[in-house]
């Protein structure tokens, strides 16, 4: 048999069959013992020894925080720029705009917001709290530039975190909100009060709105020119100090433990474009830098910053602009397989209009993107295939890993090989051929991201095979991989291929590979 031993994955921590000496040894003698039929039996033996009776295979460095894997688990959400810019046209405010110009024609419905995300298969949203003009869009303490000092009485009433917080909890939804660190508006900025007693405070407001929520956006714009409270000059700030990240990261936190600090908080990367597009080569880790952006991520990189990336749904700007359009669904469909297709979230951008509720054509829109999802990516062929791998793990004492685990629906079971493979066949068939079109792989990433190459064939009969998804780089998978099988995510939907099988051919692993969910359609 031959063994290659991936180097990458065996860490101090690791309680599985490892490449550390003392393990060797006792690993050999007990292969020497029991004779070589018995090697994988073994491994069970040395599991029990070594406290890890469920034969689980070792993390491969770094490994995301719960935290970050309930985030991707998000996948698909809708961003909501609404505020001051709304009702003057602008796409970043000055920060000297009067608090009265912010006037909603009717009361602002974020509930109406959700649910047309809802209807588009999203699982949440963002909806900007404070932009980089300052105008906070509900009552803080922090400055007077808020909604009660706004030019109506729609315009005073209004709580967009509390609205949205209470829509999400209503519509089983996740939510968070986007706070600009940067505020043309406040006469403290550039000095350490501005972080320690307006901006910290404000995120602390805004994490007392739901210990729930999913994400907090601190976005990258940072410093310029501005009003600054009258003082109409230029401030420059090292975001990478200023901000005290590690503080506010922690103490927001305390209020909300599941709610990832986006951009320079240092938990989830911007994808480096706004056009809704990842790298099909797609590593969640880098080696810092949230808010500038990568679309590749970097495979060797030391820190767990997955991509996400943010994408306009209308042919305007973030705010809402009069004679905008919402782009086609299919371009919509395109971007979803571009982002959540390659190991990255999308928040896609939906701006409600003046009057605090998104236009008709947007919930048009989204709805009829809801239905190409569900069209397309609705109904999964591999429940109704059989899955065999060419390699399996011993199974441990309460977890097996069979190639079956990967068909059970549950993102907490998967397959795996055994530690010395890191190249591995899995094979679906079914009884009788099927019209494919999409493959969707799945990395249980709580492991770490693993998989660096693999490739996709499909056999009409079961015999001979042939491959697909040309053009492809069919390299990472990560949380979520969705291969087009003609190799387009532009013109993807076709005519498909009919296959009575479709072979998954892992090329390469930085550690022995793990899928946790197979879904074809
Ligand atoms: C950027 C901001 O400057 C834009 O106005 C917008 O909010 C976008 C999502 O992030 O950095």
């Amino acid at each position: 048999m031959h063994i290659r031993y991936p180097s990458s994955c065996l860490t101090p921590t690791s309680t599985s069959f490892s490449c550390r000496p003392v393990r060797c040894l006792l690993a050999s003698w007990l292969l020497f013992a029991a004779g070589s039929v018995a090697a994988q039996t073994s491994f069970a033996v040395i599991s029990d020894t070594l406290a890890n009776p469920d034969n689980e295979p070792a993390p491969c460095h770094p490994v995301p925080s719960e935290r970050q894997v309930r985030w991707q688990q998000t996948e698909f959400y809708a961003f909501f720029h609404y505020g001051m810019n709304t009702y003057t046209g602008l796409e970043w405010g000055l920060g000297n705009e009067a608090d009265s110009i912010f006037a909603p024609t009717s009361a602002p419905n974020p509930r109406q917001w959700l649910e047309a995300a809802l209807a588009a298969g999203m699982k949440g949203g963002i909806a900007v709290a404070k932009h980089h003009d300052g105008f906070c869009l509900w009552p803080t303490s922090t400055t007077t530039h808020n909604v009660t000092r706004a030019g109506n009485a729609y315009g005073r009433a209004t709580n967009i975190p509390r609205d949205f917080a209470a829509a999400a909890a209503d519509l089983g939804m996740k939510y968070g909100f986007y706070v600009s660190p940067w505020d043309r508006n406040s006469a403290f900025y550039g000095s350490d009060g501005y972080v320690a007693d307006v901006f910290l405070r404000q995120c602390m407001e805004l994490a007392g709105y739901g210990s729930d929520q999913f994400e907090m956006w601190l976005d990258g714009a940072n410093g310029g020119s501005g009003y600054y409270g009258g003082r109409d000059t230029t401030v420059q700030v090292d975001a990478s100090v200023y901000y005290d990240v590690p503080n506010l990261r922690a103490r927001v936190h305390q209020l909300a433990p599941y709610c990832v600090m986006w951009g320079i908080g240092g938990e989830a990367r911007w994808i480096g474009n706004e056009e809704g597009w990842a790298g099909e080569t797609n590593w969640s880790m880098a080696d810092g830098g949230g808010a500038r952006g990568s679309a590749s991520g970097q495979e060797h990189g030391w820190q767990w910053l997955p991509g996400e990336s943010d994408a306009k749904a209308t042919t305007g700007g973030w705010f809402w602009h009069s004679g905008e359009t919402m782009l086609p669904p299919e371009r919509l469909f395109q971007m979803y397989l571009e982002t959540v297709g390659r190991n990255a979230t999308l928040i896609l951008n939906c701006p409600p209009d003046t009057s605090g509720a998104l236009p008709e054509a947007t919930v048009d829109g989204l709805q009829q993107l809801g239905q190409l999802l569900r069209r397309r990516l609705g109904t999964d062929l591999a429940a109704s295939a059989t899955a065999v791998a060419s390699v399996t793990r011993v199974a441990g004492r309460g977890r097996s890993y069979e190639a079956a685990r990967m068909l059970d629906g549950s993102g907490d079971t998967y397959w795996a090989a055994p530690d010395a493979a890191v190249a591995a066949t899995v094979t679906l068939t079914w009884a009788e051929p099927q019209t494919i079109r999409y493959a969707m792989l799945m990395e249980p990433i709580r492991k770490g991201q693993r998989i660096r190459r693999f490739h996709l064939e499909i056999s009409p009969d079961g015999t001979s095979w042939h491959p697909v998804a040309d053009g492809v780089e069919t390299t990472t998978v990560g949380y979520k991989r969705i291969v087009p099988l003609n190799g387009s995510t532009a013109d993807s939907y076709g005519s498909g291929f009919r296959a009575k099988a479709l072979r998954i051919v892992i090329d390469d692993s930085r550690a022995c590979p793990l899928l946790s969910r197979v879904s074809v359609y």
